[in-house]
């Protein structure tokens, strides 16, 4: 490592973890093995069976320690109005001193683990390096898999720093006071002791870092995903001019062999994984479509030479939820965990093979469960409820590599055009199965009006709708009324702009029933979307967007009929100025910072709504 910057960075960062020994992770597969037994050897890991699950491991979380924690996750600007009403904010002078009280000595004992990745293909000029510390092996294997990372990244790194003027690579006193152009995130983490109450996610986007101390769970210390990846890459998106989304990116390959992508966002557990590794249904098969998956949760998306938007998938693997995957719901998600896999917090069986609630195959007579206890179906706790082999948040681990679908463009340094942007959400009653935008700015208010209903079955109440504007409440890093504006901003600058739509798969009927079956024939929506992308059809215009005429979808082997169409399609006026109520109270929050378009998109709806 030549860069001076770097080393001297690890060294403050060591000095105060005090780590026994510091290792730099190389990527290479004897390092791999090593680490993985020692994690085995350290009972962090647990081999499993190799003739069926061959490169598969099981790693278990501590009890307290199994999703995000939104509560502990602060953005640190100097300026609370920076990061918005819709963000923990802390000061970075306070940040720093909490968080650096428990990174004080907390490597005593352990090895730091000194991890260059790049979030984007190696040496692409859009891609952004990270260098992740940690004391855990159990998050150096996992970012082994959702990341490049190793000595190629180091070998770019130099080059870069190679390649900046030489005052600029000389040394600040203080580290978080880095001189522009040395261009790498620090990503210190420490899984501590675990305690929930020693635990904070900490994000400083002024000065290109993130603290992370006290959880081992993939979204609080794998950094180079959401905390990198949506936090501080939107900040970073912002000033640069692009776009950081939590975004699922498919290619969609029709009937003529060419393939349109699309961008879609959706909140957590909405299905976005499931979508982007659709199979196309049975009726449609006679076209010949094909799916290409680019990614499941992030999109990068720059304007290109053409005017166009064009998107990369920052990862390099799948971090996805395993309780409901089986091979109904996602057979490509299935075939792609089947090895190299970590999986965590699921059902450990006799065979040392895995399960997990609404998984494949006959529930196994017992197991160890998510907690490492003797678990049998049926079995029920103190006041009666069901005991969960599973956790509900257990997740498998998977180099994107191993999807049947991955597409051959996950390494261009490009990405792929965006011909659609889809937003979209789970609402029981409101939003018709699909509509579009009249326009780029009608579009950002679509995405800024997101929301998603809670079922009675899985959150909470029926009905009550949590607002999540383009999907990202809890990942934008900074204010998100300035987010929209940046949005806004876009707008002007792509000359060549995705059209951008909204779906609902999830309608009911007044029994609750869903009106749509959802999965693989999601893809009849996507054919209209890219048919409208394409001019091939018309819409009919609603006070809300433009729906499809039912006859412009093809239904060939789907037996849903016309009436339960019309419901799937159907806007009704005062549900929606009954929404726009909703809406206002979440806008109010951001005061005058909000974009007097957004408001503009507003009061135009109410008027449409109105005349009806
Ligand atoms: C999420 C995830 O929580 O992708 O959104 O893990
Ligand atoms: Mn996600």
């Amino acid at each position: 490592m030549t860069n001076k910057c770097v080393s001297e960075w690890i060294k403050e960062m060591a000095s105060l973890c005090q780590p026994d020994s510091i290792y730099w992770c190389d990527g290479s597969i004897e390092e791999k093995e090593r680490l993985q037994q020692e994690a085995i050897n350290k009972g962090e890991l647990i081999e499993l069976n190799q003739a069926k699950l061959p490169g598969c491991f099981y790693h278990r979380t501590a009890l307290n320690d199994v999703a995000r924690t939104e509560q502990l996750t602060f953005i640190c600007t100097p300026d609370k109005e920076d990061a918005g009403p819709t963000n923990n904010w802390m000061s970075p002078d306070e940040g720093y001193r909490r968080a650096g009280a428990i990174f004080s000595g907390s490597m005593k004992g352990r090895t730091m683990y000194v991890i260059p990745f790049s979030m984007g293909p190696v040496g692409s000029p859009f891609s952004k390096i990270g260098i992740q510390l940690t004391d855990s092996i159990y998050v150096v294997l996992n970012m082994r898999i959702v990341t490049r990372m190793g000595k190629v990244v180091t070998a770019e790194l130099d080059k870069r720093s190679r390649l900046l003027p030489k005052r600029s690579r000389l040394l600040p006193k203080r580290s978080r006071l880095l001189p522009k152009g040395v261009d790498f995130t620090r990503c210190l983490h420490s899984i501590a002791d675990l305690d929930v109450n020693r635990r904070l996610i900490l994000h400083f986007p002024q000065d290109n870092t993130i603290w992370s101390v006290g959880s081992g769970y993939g979204g609080n210390a794998l950094l180079g995903k959401k905390c990198l990846s949506l936090r501080i890459a939107s900040y970073i998106a912002q000033k640069e001019g692009w776009l950081a989304e939590h975004m699922l990116i498919m290619g969609i390959e029709g009937p003529n062999g060419n393939v349109d992508y699309i961008a879609a966002a959706f909140p957590s557990a909405c299905g976005k994984t499931n979508l982007a590794m659709l199979i196309p249904p049975m009726g449609l098969k006679h076209k010949g479509y094909r799916i290409w998956t680019v990614g499941d949760d992030i999109a990068w998306m720059r304007i290109g030479s053409d005017g166009a938007l064009w998107a990369v998938n920052p990862e390099f693997g799948i971090f996805g939820v395993a309780p409901g995957t089986n091979s109904k719901t996602n057979p490509t998600a299935m075939a792609t965990i089947q090895s190299d896999t970590i999986y965590t917090n699921v059902v450990l069986k006799p065979d040392k093979t895995v399960w997990w609630e609404g998984g494949d195959g006959p529930i196994p007579d017992n197991g160890l469960d998510w907690q490492g206890r003797q678990w049998k179906p049926g079995m029920t706790d103190a006041t009666g409820t069901h005991i969960k082999g599973a956790h509900p948040n257990s997740r498998f681990t998977a180099p994107i590599t191993n999807c049947p679908s991955v597409s051959h463009c996950i390494e261009q340094h490009q990405g792929v055009p965006i011909s659609a942007i889809i937003f979209g959400g789970r609402r029981a009653r409101l939003a018709p199965l699909v509509y579009e935008s009249f326009n780029w700015q009608h579009g950002v208010f679509v995405g800024a009006t997101m929301a998603s209903e809670r079922t009675a079955a899985q959150y909470g109440a029926l009905g009550e709708v949590r607002r999540d504007p383009m999907a990202m409440l809890p990942f934008c890093g900074y204010n998100m009324a300035d987010y929209f504006g940046h949005w806004l901003k876009m707008g002007n600058l792509i000359t060549k702009p995705p059209l951008i739509f909204n779906v609902n798969w999830f309608r009911t009927d007044e029994n609750n029933n869903f009106l749509w079956p959802g999965y693989g024939e999601n893809l009849r929506v996507l054919e209209w979307i890219i048919n409208r992308c394409n001019g091939k059809v018309e819409s009919i215009e609603t006070p809300i967007g433009y729906v499809p005429d039912i006859k412009d979808m093809d239904m060939t082997g789907l037996d849903i009929d016309t009436k339960d169409m019309e419901r799937l399609l159907e806007i009704n006026p005062n549900d929606w100025l009954g929404e726009l109520k909703s809406i206002r109270d979440f806008f109010a929050q951001f005061g005058d910072r909000l974009p007097s378009e957004i408001w503009d998109e507003y009061k135009a709806l109410e008027k449409r709504l109105q005349r009806r």
